[in-house]
């Protein structure tokens, strides 16, 4: 196992990779081209550029997170092999820069959602939230707008501007999108990315729908266990895998997380461990990343992984902005940290205790 935080990139991230290398047991980041769009390819010099501010801090670079889709391959439009070709082209220079883990999405218009980016708890903390009802209750084109007030200033990750002021148009291209076609053209990425992939062994890690339902009648197909199984048998290669999102696929109750780790054993490439705190149907928070914080009990998460010789990659993924902290909203520094070092003292303790 080991343990990483994901870093955005200076100029995009306030938290510092001199910060990060101060917390026990972490050793590298994932990162990214922060500011490049879906379908861009990312240049040599541009990741070698990345690697190199990475390892003068005494950091590796552990996976990037993500290399966006472009709509077109996500919608099956004609020009989805162009993009394609610079997917396969960026994998390559992922590949021979050394680097060989990708996390990746593909939800249609909108990345992860959340309804307030601040909401204030008990303990004087601020964290995300997520209320159907609000979503029920507003029209798609005001999201982009209900998010930036709340978002400190920083760009969120899979919200790019660029992409999202053109939200009508986006609508239009998902509009005879259904699950089935999809799925369909995630198998036919994945069948092509597959051949760079096993050349240069990467592992690609579809990271899990956040929340785990559809979102203004978008269709979702990575929400549970039977959608995660199909989609690793609709293109069986281990070099295709999962990001397991304990947050996201939290979010619906039916969800058993450790027996979903059971099951995709040996095909979990990454993984991201928060909690989250059931508040109502369709409504939850994310709390603090111990067990007893939230709904999820993060201990059998943890042991499951165990158990299952998962010998990936982890990071604490998102936390709370507590102490004061101005952070991203869920990637401030302290929270973060703080969920690594509980992760990384429950692994100490399974692992000992095995023995
Ligand atoms: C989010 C996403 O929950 C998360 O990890 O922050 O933005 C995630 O990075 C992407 O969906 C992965 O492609
Ligand atoms: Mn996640």
């Amino acid at each position: 196992m080991q343990m990483t935080i994901r870093w955005f990139g200076s100029g995009f991230d306030v938290v510092t990779l001199e910060q990060i290398r101060q917390i026990p047991g972490v050793k590298g980041v994932i990162t990214t081209l922060y500011g490049k769009l879906p379908g861009e390819v990312w240049q040599k010099d541009e990741i070698a550029a990345l690697k190199a501010a990475v390892e003068a801090a005494g950091l590796t670079i552990a996976g990037i997170e993500s290399v966006n889709i472009h709509d077109a391959i996500k919608t099956g439009a004609s020009e989805r092999d162009a993009f394609i070709e610079n997917y396969i082209t960026t994998l390559e220079n992922l590949g021979e820069a050394g680097i060989n883990l990708v996390c990746y999405n593909f939800m249609p218009v909108f990345d992860w959602t959340r309804t307030d980016l601040a909401k204030k708890r008990p303990d004087g903390s601020t964290t995300m939230a997520y209320d159907q009802s609000v979503i029920d209750s507003i029209d798609p084109n005001d999201m982009r707008s209900l998010l930036e007030r709340q978002s400190n200033g920083f760009v969120l990750a899979g919200w790019e501007p660029e992409r999202l002021a053109k939200l009508k148009e986006l609508f239009t291209l998902y509009q005879d999108v259904d699950e089935a076609k999809l799925r369909a053209n995630l198998k036919y990425f994945l069948e092509s990315v597959m051949p760079v992939c096993r050349k240069y062994g990467i592992n690609m890690a579809i990271h899990p729908d956040d929340p785990a339902w559809s979102v203004f009648g978008l269709p979702r197909i990575v929400k549970n266990e039977d959608d995660l199984l199909t989609l690793l048998a609709m293109v069986d290669d281990p070099r295709s895998g999962v990001t397991l999102c304990t947050g996201s696929l939290g979010t619906n109750p039916a969800n058993d997380i450790p027996g979903i780790i059971k099951s995709l054993k040996g095909r979990i490439h990454f993984a991201h461990i928060r909690n989250i705190l059931r508040t109502g149907p369709g409504r939850f928070e994310e709390s603090a990343h111990l067990a007893s914080a939230g709904s999820l009990d993060v201990f059998a998460i943890m042991k499951a992984l165990f158990d299952a010789g998962f010998d990936g990659i982890i990071r604490p993924d998102h936390g709370r902005n507590i102490w004061g902290e101005k952070g991203m909203p869920g990637y401030g520094l302290f929270d973060r940290a703080l969920g690594a070092c509980y992760l990384t003292g429950l692994w100490e303790a399974i692992e000992r205790g095995g023995k």
